[in-house]
């Protein structure tokens, strides 16, 4: 089917109580990964890029990648979304190169001033039927070249959640209930405010929400990328048991890059350790394509709720 906006698909995750997985692409075999995960969940996605992943790939290569995987995928819904909009002027490029959803990420804005640019992009995006997610609150950590450092990160409050969702007209909206960007998210015990997320969802029933950092940082994946050279840490991400939570109490969309980026690393290492003597990019790129199917296939089905929802 040709790509869709997310209107209806987080129509339905509300109604039935599961959350879509958004995936960041950047290249041809995450997004192939994604979409043969998909494909064997029967599960509705979303492809997302960030204004830097775009300018790595190239929108026009995006773009024809997207359209190539709708056509592999026929019975799977699948919107293209950019994730972590700067400004008016980048949201407004993916819009007229066909994508069907953009975030404007004014976070880094007061109240007012995020309030007129979301505004600004809605207006465009809706004219033109792409849908528009917003964001609200501060997340910790790195994010296209913002550093927001922990001290900084400021939780969402509903109740301006609330005047946001209703003044700006926004179709679904990013809060910060305690996640972060990146493979170091707690220091600690992971954390997050369900308590936040009850009242925005009491507050705005209808609007879908959107969990940004969102990833488990899955530690088998840390073990294996260390176990083979890498150099990381006291990586710690959301379990799953929290995002399963979360799916079922009302978040609509879960994205996720670090687990991808994992995935990919771990395989690519494994063979580049094993295998000194191969240099084959197919040799290191498919294992590493399907090490993302795996993870993708595992979230839909064990975490998120989604498989059987196409
Ligand atoms: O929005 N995202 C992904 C952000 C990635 C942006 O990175 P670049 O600017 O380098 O492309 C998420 O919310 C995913 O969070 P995660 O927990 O996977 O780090
Ligand atoms: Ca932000
Ligand atoms: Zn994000």
């Amino acid at each position: 089917m040709p790509l869709v906006t997310t209107k209806e698909m987080f129509k339905k995750a509300m109604e039935e109580h599961y959350a879509i997985g958004a995936f960041n692409v950047n290249n041809m075999e995450i997004i192939q990964g994604i979409i043969d995960a998909a494909k064997e969940e029967n599960s509705p996605v979303i492809l997302q890029a960030s204004s830097g992943a775009i300018k790595y790939a190239r929108i026009n290569y995006l773009m024809k990648m997207v359209q190539a995987a709708c056509e592999e995928a026929p019975n799977i819904p699948i919107a293209i979304h950019l994730d972590h909009g700067p400004d008016f002027e980048t949201c407004k490029m993916c819009i007229d190169a066909g994508f069907t959803s953009v975030m404007i990420d004014g976070s880094k804005y007061d109240f007012e001033e995020n309030i007129a640019l979301t505004k600004k992009v809605v207006e465009y995006a809706h004219e033109r039927g792409v849908v528009v997610e917003a964001e609200l609150g501060k997340l910790a950590g790195i994010e296209d070249d913002v550093n927001v450092s922990d001290a900084d990160a400021m939780y969402t409050d509903p109740l301006q959640a609330k005047e946001f969702v209703e003044r700006t007209g926004c179709d679904s909206l990013a809060i910060a209930i305690g996640t972060s960007h990146g493979a170091y998210k707690f220091k600690g015990e992971a954390k997050l405010r369900f308590d936040i997320l009850a009242k925005v969802k009491e507050l705005i029933p209808n609007t879908p929400i959107v969990l940004h950092g969102a990833s488990t940082v899955i530690p088998e994946l840390v073990e294996m990328c260390n176990k083979y050279g890498a150099d990381i840490p006291g990586a710690k991400g959301v379990p799953d048991e929290m995002l399963n939570e979360a799916s079922k109490k009302g978040v609509s969309k879960i994205n996720v890059d670090t687990d991808l980026r994992l995935a990919m690393t771990a395989q690519i290492r494994k063979v580049f350790a094993e295998e000194p003597q191969a240099f084959d990019p197919r040799k290191y790129l498919t294992p590493a394509r399907e090490e993302i199917k795996k993870t993708v296939q595992h979230k839909m089905k064990d975490v998120f709720l989604s498989s059987n929802k196409a």
